[in-house]
């Protein structure tokens, strides 16, 4: 399935997420959220670090054009 939207580990609270979500709006890009649940450890899952072993958010996926599962490039900001 192709796909052309940037995909942020979010979570609501967060200043740092809040800071990619105003200048995603700014620009007009269009962001898949995923709600990252820090008070019940879900940035401590194993599937979380795999994308961020410093087990925060926000982390933000690059989509390649691809295929949904081929999220290529992340970084957290
Ligand atoms: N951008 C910095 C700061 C990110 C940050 O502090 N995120 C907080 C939320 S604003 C967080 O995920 N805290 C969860 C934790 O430390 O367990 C980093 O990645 O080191």
């Amino acid at each position: 399935m192709l796909v052309n939207v940037m995909r942020l580990y979010n979570a609501n609270f967060s200043p740092n997420a809040l800071r990619v979500r105003a200048v995603a709006h700014e620009l007009g890009v269009e962001l898949e959220i995923v709600e990252v649940d820090i008070r019940a450890g879900d940035n401590r899952a194993a599937e979380f670090l795999a994308r961020n072993p410093n087990a925060k958010v926000p982390v933000v996926a690059l989509p390649l054009n691809l295929r949904r599962d081929a999220f290529g490039i992340e970084f957290c900001p």
